[in-house]
């Protein structure tokens, strides 16, 4: 059986990794995750994208958000929020709670926080974690150096990746992207292990921008990626012009970039020689290939049973069979 790598970002590739280890070893896959979302919070390391991963094979994220574990309870969140409204706190502080940590999810990052500060990696604390969880997939960052992923808007405020998601609600137009730390970055040992023994490599219907970019860009990543071109196969988190979940296309667009399935065909181009596009896009299909990217038209919406078991079984044969 191929050993299979999957670039990660946070709630689409969770839910394709759920669908390939219905139909694929989890011995024999390796999750490589972007960290660029990570932030430190009320003084804790947070990987939002390692633990939405972590989570959801676990069956225990919280199904309405895609993020957290279901069933939390906020008495911490709400001390919190108590002592900012009493105390006249801003909305925007940190202090006012704006970032919501339900009291087990903190369990989390105050675990990943003391090992960090005792010298271990956040491949060796995510490994930790993801092994409690039970989790038979190999799942690691995709590098242990600090990636940490900025905007710029257009008025030209400095937004850290939370700060822009989750308190601005990625509701404000952005002007750049930038990705701090990026180029001193080295690929963890697993990462580069992950990429150099793939027979097949997956680029999970992530944000391109803000998810895939920070996990491509990592010097040697995308070098990688492009010696196996052929056997690296993205799927499109864009269906129909729109993402399924978050700014995606909003993002594309303020970038100026084509936010289709032809746009993502161009942003991948290098490194992938297959995009998975839904059925939506089928009549794209001819203007992606014009990409140089062979198109296959499948179901990509796993929001029903099945749906992400076949799409890793139709990645896996096109990943295999081009190789
Ligand atoms: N997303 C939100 O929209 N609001 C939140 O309050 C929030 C808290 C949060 C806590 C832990 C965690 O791991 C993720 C959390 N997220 C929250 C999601 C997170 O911002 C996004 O999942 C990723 O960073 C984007 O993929």
């Amino acid at each position: 059986m191929t050993r299979v790598a999957v670039l990660c970002g946070g709630v689409g590739a969770a839910r394709f990794l759920r669908g390939l280890l219905e139909v694929h070893d989890p011995a024999l896959v390796t999750g490589v995750v972007n960290v660029g979302d990570d932030s430190v919070i009320h003084g804790m390391h947070v990987s939002p994208d390692l633990d939405t991963i972590t989570y959801t094979l676990a069956g225990a994220v919280n199904p309405e958000t895609g993020w957290g574990l279901v069933g939390e309870t906020w008495q911490a969140m709400e001390q919190v929020r108590t002592y900012a409204a009493a105390s006249g706190i801003g909305a925007d502080d940190e202090a006012a709670g704006w970032f919501s940590l339900g009291d087990r999810d903190l369990g989390t990052h105050l675990y990943r926080t003391s090992r960090l500060r005792a010298g271990a990696t956040l491949t060796e604390v995510t490994g930790e974690i993801a092994r409690t969880w039970g989790l038979g997939l190999s799942l690691v960052p995709v590098t242990d150096d600090p990636v940490r992923t900025w905007v710029r808007t257009v008025d030209g405020a400095e937004l850290s990746f939370q700060e822009y998601f989750v308190r601005e609600h990625h509701d404000v137009a952005v002007d750049e992207v930038r990705y701090d730390g990026i180029d001193a970055a080295l690929p963890s040992p697993e990462a580069a292990a992950a990429l150099e023994g793939a027979g097949a490599i997956v680029i999970a219907p992530s944000n391109p921008i803000v998810s895939i970019e920070p996990v491509v860009g990592v010097p040697g990543v995308r070098e990688a990626l492009v010696e196996r071109r052929d056997r690296t196969v993205a799927v499109s988190p864009i269906v129909g012009g729109a993402a399924l979940k978050g700014p995606a296309d909003r993002l594309m667009r303020e970038l100026e970039l084509e936010p289709t399935v032809v746009g993502v065909a161009r942003w991948y181009a290098e490194v992938a020689a297959t995009l998975v596009v839904d059925e939506q896009d089928a009549e794209l299909a001819v203007a992606v290939e014009a990409e140089g990217v062979r198109c296959i038209v499948a179901p990509t919406i796993m929001s029903r049973p099945g749906v992400g078991a076949a799409l890793a079984r139709t990645c896996l044969a096109a990943a295999t069979d081009a190789a």
